[in-house]
């Protein structure tokens, strides 16, 4: 009999449904919880006791021109952290590490995709910062206003930023492999006056031009820009390079020469930092934004304690690109408040060949490092052979950010980068929460492979069943019930999508968008979001627990899975499957995984159809898009595509969509 008509079963009308085990721990490894910054619960008992006292705490660990009166005033959805207060985040990032005397320690190791280098300390980065500030003055930039940024990732990208919040200008980075059309779209709903650019940067060993795509971006609109500045990356590798008199000027000819001093604006707690543009579910990008003291404070206190930051001997390396919010917040704001040295890198995993990160590790000695699942998987496919290569035994610690990290992918991060020595941190955040949510400590928390495991101290999350009500255990959607310094303060001109996108779903609740559950032992497991959650035969269930079961078998590095409509079952499950390298596909393959999943968590999440693919379709910052997939996997139209890192793997996928058997 169909699994669909046992009415008996009790998890049948669960918010969402837990299948998946994963009973595995890790607890911290003796030696980093010895020398750990903290290494015992004093932290969250402190949070738990005065949660205002211990943001204060936090946010006293920063420079204040003028000390802040109150902590925080909650007019819900509306919060203000820190009222009263004064503060410049470039002071806080260079200044006062320089005037304490660490002026000559590395910022960033920069390493170009060419494998040009350039190191730059802190002394450095704030003559370069003040120089840009200057001129960004000189180019009419005043505090209050917006500014573009459009770049690379070169040090020039952070310098820029930097340079915006010394003279109080805001900031809206626009991932550089965006199209024209996003670019003018962002600048005319923040109306920055100024863009700053690059001509291009390296990607693949290729000179990519972004010079043209600003030009295309300005000629169709844009009023608002007043001046482009350009840097010069690729040189002669982009002979091209128009400029438009009277608007376009060099970052050479117009930062080199300004003055080394630039005073740092007292800025208010609660006055604008910056805005980051997110595509949500609608085509309009929500302008998120977010401000200064409570910012500053929540990203330097998560940066130092989720990475155990040892800032004097720590090499620290965050491989996301400073166009995402994890770059914003953990290459630029955190490292920077906390006087960390990072690696900053340019290029993409592999090239020149597929151990370009392992070589990079083992060139500067990297202690931590920070990146995605994507990034794993696509490791985890290419092999083990290439990270046994070089030598990795400087990592300590390991995070992952951006998706739900599978079990069997946090175990080969575990085993094969860190040598089954280094905590692996799974850190949930997102770019409305401005800062990590919730994630271990190294030096304290017992891991479970493929759970964010515990909110941090000072952070309320709960999970909620479809009225609302918290439950502790079980699983249901993921929401916050208390304001946190670095939330976003709103989206940009848009006061009501910000109430209505957050705030309306659950009273007095952020909610978040993503479904989790909690296990016995009150760990916390992202389950994906919940648009994605499928429901088959009336049952609630999570993409991410079927595809932790897949990739839970040997020969599978990834899977993305979604529920396609089926006339009996409502929906069924249709999975997206990549094998490790050198596995044969073949017809019984597909029949062995099925099996694997059913075995795994039960009958009712046996996938009804897999299509094996070398790729998937994925966003510019490596999450898998399966609303696409669902469109594949129900044959319709795909609609706009340039959001896809690869337009041209959704059409393969069509293919071997098309290809597949109607009825099992
Ligand atoms: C930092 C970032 C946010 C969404 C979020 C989740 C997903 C992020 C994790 C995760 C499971 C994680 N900002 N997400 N981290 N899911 N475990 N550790 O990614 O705004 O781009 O995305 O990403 O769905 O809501 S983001």
């Amino acid at each position: 009999m169909a699994e669909h008509e046992d009415t008996t079963d009790p998890k049948r009308g669960a918010t969402i449904e837990d299948y998946f085990e994963e009973d595995r721990t890790f607890p911290p490894p003796e030696g980093l919880a010895a020398a750990a910054l903290t290494a015992d619960r004093s932290l969250f008992d402190r949070a738990d006791a005065d949660f205002e006292g211990f943001w204060a705490d936090q946010a006293r660990e920063l420079a204040w021109f003028e000390r802040f009166e109150t902590v925080l005033e909650w007019d819900l959805p509306f919060a203000k952290w820190f009222g009263g207060g004064r503060l410049n985040v470039s002071y806080n990032c260079l200044d006062r590490h320089v005037e304490a005397g660490l002026g000559d320690r590395v910022a960033y190791y920069f390493e170009g995709e060419p494998g040009d280098t350039r190191t730059i300390t802190y002394s450095e980065l704030l003559e370069e910062v003040c120089k840009a500030a200057n001129a960004l003055h000189s180019l009419g930039v005043e505090r209050g206003d917006r500014v573009a940024i459009y770049m690379p990732m070169i040090p020039e990208l952070p310098v820029a930023m930097l340079a915006c919040a010394r003279i109080g200008a805001a900031h809206s980075v626009v991932f550089g492999g965006f199209s024209a059309d996003a670019l003018r779209g962002r600048i005319e709903d923040a109306e920055a006056k100024v863009l700053i650019t690059a001509d291009g940067g390296w990607r693949r060993g290729q000179p990519v031009a972004l010079k043209a795509n600003v030009d295309a971006a300005l000629s169709g609109g844009a009023a608002s820009i007043e001046h482009v500045l350009v840097v010069r990356r690729l040189g002669d590798a982009a002979p091209d390079t128009a400029m438009t008199d009277g608007r376009d000027v060099w970052w050479h000819d117009t930062v080199d020469g300004q003055p080394a001093h630039c005073p740092p604006e007292a800025m208010e707690s609660e006055d604008l930092l910056f805005i980051l543009y997110t595509s949500g579910t609608t085509a309009q990008p929500k302008g998120i934004m977010h401000t200064t003291g409570g910012y500053l404070t929540q990203v330097a206190f998560t940066h130092k304690y989720v990475f155990d930051i040892h800032a004097d001997t720590d090499i620290y390396w965050c491989a996301a690109d400073v166009g995402w919010v994890t770059g914003h917040s953990y290459i630029v704001y955190g490292p920077l408040a906390n006087a960390a040295t990072s690696v900053l890198y340019e290029g993409t995993l592999d090239h020149p060949g597929r151990d370009r990160w392992w070589s990079i590790i083992e060139a500067y000695k990297v202690s931590i490092l920070y990146c995605a699942p994507t990034a794993i998987r696509t490791f985890m496919k290419w092999g083990t052979e290439h990270p046994t290569a070089h030598d990795l035994t400087s990592l300590r610690v390991l995070g992952s950010v951006g998706e739900p990290i599978n079990p069997e992918a946090w175990i080969w991060y575990w085993t094969h980068i860190g040598g089954s020595r280094c905590p692996v941190v799974d850190t949930w955040w997102q770019t409305e929460t401005g800062a990590i949510m919730i994630s271990p400590l190294p030096g304290v928390t017992t891991l479970k492979p493929g759970s964010a495991t515990f909110p941090l101290p000072g952070i309320s999350a709960e999970v909620v069943d479809d009225a609302g009500v918290s439950i502790d255990r079980g699983g249901g959607y993921l929401t916050l019930s208390r304001p946190w310094p670095s939330m976003l303060r709103g989206i940009y001109g848009d006061t009501e999508r910000y109430r209505e996108t957050y705030w309306s779903r659950f009273e007095g609740k952020y909610f978040a968008g993503d479904g989790a559950k909690i296990d016995d032992e009150g760990y916390f497991w992202l389950l994906g979001r919940v648009d994605d959650v499928m429901n088959v035969s009336g049952h609630r269930v999570s993409t991410t627990e079927v595809e932790s079961a897949l990739v839970d078998h040997p020969t599978v590095a990834e899977a993305a899975v979604v529920g396609a409509l089926d006339a009996t079952t409502g929906q069924s499950i249709i999975a997206f499957v990549t094998l490790i390298s050198g596995v044969e596909v073949d017809a019984e393959h597909g029949e062995a995984l099925r099996k694997h999943v059913a075995t795994k968590i039960g009958p009712i999440a046996r996938p009804k159809t897999i299509i094996f693919t070398d790729d998937l379709p994925k966003t510019r910052s490596g999450k898998i898009m399966r609303r696409l997939l669902r469109d594949v996997a129900e044959g319709r139209d795909l609609g706009d595509t340039t959001t896809l890192a690869d337009a041209s793997v959704v059409e393969e996928l069509r293919n071997r969509a098309a290809a597949q058997p109607g009825e099992e």
